[in-house]
């Protein structure tokens, strides 16, 4: 049984209650985790309140980013125990979850190192007076974040929070807290004063919407669903609180005839298959101009076929989804795509071996997907990529800009001109030209348009949303 981490100290929800932690790959429960609610959250919210009271907020910038260093180090020194862990809590395949560690401890460093990079301004004014503009932490920063990239995104948007001397409250998403808990305690060890980090774990309807609603925070950063997201949002609103939030995507990978096939086809399959689809930048729509179609097509289809499915120790291209009611969703679409009449173009495989109990779903390549189709709009989350054609540029653009989101967008082309003007005209935050980033980027800002939230993460941008500008006027005659 894992018990929360608060003002330093490991409790168990005030009425005993926990979760039990399934493993994807199996469907074996094998931990516990505590259900905390909104009492935790106080306790919580008044721990990292006192935190900023404390010695943390009396740290100059550059103690706290060497703090924050070696917290990276003791996450890098911890890397095996860390990924195996991480495997067996979402099913991804080892090399991956390595990965996801790695950038962990990159994030980090990265935030660690800029901590005391952070200048402010003069502002010329009125004869006899000095403007200067302080950038100052928010106070208490709140954080909840999904189970696709858990140990990631626990990265992603505390790092920087910490870097510019924030307290931390977060929640991880119930299917996978524990190396939140794991990396917290790794925090402590290496020097983070109490109620600095707290994490309470519990389900989002009553951990994650207490924390939201908590008049102590000033400030909340939400990763998954659009339908939360918005009651996220609205409950900062209440407390007059800014937010930021990273929602879903459905992101082109927008080819003309002129790609380089050879590059483009392993990065095209794997932009969408990595973490089985479960990636809010996953590339799931492959939009190809129509005079390659069929060429194209024939590529991708041919790598689809061979794209492996199985559990972490077997270590092939993805894992399965994450929960019962992630595979549901995700056949659902399967099958009501097959019932429409979509044809599949391909189909990977699950592996021999891989236990019947776990979460599987076959990787299904459809197309040509009609445009107003629900594989052409929705995000699926699963390893489902969408094939649509189009005619020329402007119709491209059109088609790419056709959707409620705008996250993430790649363009595939050998001409110079049409690749910028392309990236320029999509909706989008980020946009990989003859490339695709999912994933990784920790120096790149990142987040969305459109219903694809607000807010940037990552990169020195993500140090401007977890702190403010003060003003100080000084006369001196
Ligand atoms: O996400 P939820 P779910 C999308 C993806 C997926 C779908 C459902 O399409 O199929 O969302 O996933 C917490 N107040 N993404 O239902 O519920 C919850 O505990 C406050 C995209 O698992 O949004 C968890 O910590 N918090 C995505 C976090 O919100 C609440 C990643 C995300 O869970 C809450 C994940 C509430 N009322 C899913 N209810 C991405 N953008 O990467 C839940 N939570």
């Amino acid at each position: 049984m894992k018990q929360m981490f608060i003002g330093g100290r490991w409790i168990d929800a005030r009425d005993g209650r926990s979760l039990p932690v399934v493993a994807p790959a199996d469907g074996e429960a094998f931990e516990q985790i505590a259900r905390g609610g909104a009492h935790e959250v106080d306790l919580a919210v008044a721990a990292a309140r006192a935190a900023l009271d404390g010695p943390w907020g009396r740290l100059n910038p550059t103690e706290r980013g060497r703090l924050l260093m070696k917290i990276g180090q003791a996450v890098a020194d911890h890397e095996e125990e860390l990924a195996r862990l991480e495997a067996r809590d979402t099913g991804k395949p080892m090399s991956t979850a390595r990965n996801d560690i790695k950038v962990l401890a990159r994030y980090f460093e990265f935030y660690g190192s800029a901590a005391d990079k952070v200048h402010g301004e003069t502002i010329p004014f009125l004869a006899g007076h000095q403007v200067s503009l302080l950038r100052e932490p928010l106070g208490v920063t709140a954080h909840i974040i999904p189970w696709n990239y858990p140990a990631q995104m626990l990265g992603r948007t505390v790092a920087p929070a910490l870097a510019m001397g924030n307290a931390v409250v977060l929640k991880p998403a119930e299917d996978t807290s524990l190396s939140a808990l794991r990396v917290a305690e790794l925090a402590a060890g290496a020097g983070l004063p109490d109620g600095v980090l707290n994490v309470v774990t519990g389900l989002g309807e009553e951990a994650g919407a207490a924390l939201a609603g908590h008049p102590g925070i000033n400030f909340i950063s939400f990763t998954g669903s659009n339908e939360v997201g918005t009651l996220v949002q609205q409950a900062a609103a209440r407390n007059a609180v800014k937010c930021v939030l990273e929602l879903g995507g459905k992101s082109p990978q927008i080819v003309f005839d002129d790609v380089d096939l050879e590059r483009a086809v392993p990065i095209i399959v794997r932009a969408i298959v990595q973490n089985a689809g479960q990636t809010c930048t996953a590339g799931s729509r492959l939009l190809v101009q129509r005079s390659a179609y069929e060429r194209v097509l024939g590529r991708v289809a041919e790598a689809y076929a061979k794209v492996r499915v199985g559990t972490p120790e077997m270590d092939l291209d993805c894992g399965p989804v994450m929960n019962p009611a992630q595979q549901r969703r995700v056949q659902r679409y399967i099958d009501q795509a097959r019932a429409s009449g979509v044809p599949v173009l391909a189909e990977g495989s699950v592996a021999d071996g891989a236990p019947p109990t776990g979460y599987y779903v076959r990787p299904t390549l459809f197309g040509p997907v009609p445009r107003d189709h629900a594989l052409a709009c929705e995000e699926v989350f699963g390893p489902v990529l969408a094939a649509l054609p189009f005619d020329d540029e402007a119709d491209a653009i059109r088609l790419a800009n056709g959707t409620d989101y705008g996250l993430l967008a790649a363009v595939w082309t050998e001409n110079a001109g049409r690749l910028v003007r392309v990236a320029k005209a999509v909706h989008a935050g980020q946009v990989f030209m003859n490339c695709y980033g999912a994933g990784g980027g920790v120096e790149l800002p990142f987040g969305g348009t459109k219903r694809s939230g607000h807010g940037r993460e990552k990169g020195l941008l993500a140090l401007e949303e977890v702190s403010t500008t003060k003003t100080l006027v000084h006369f001196h005659g």
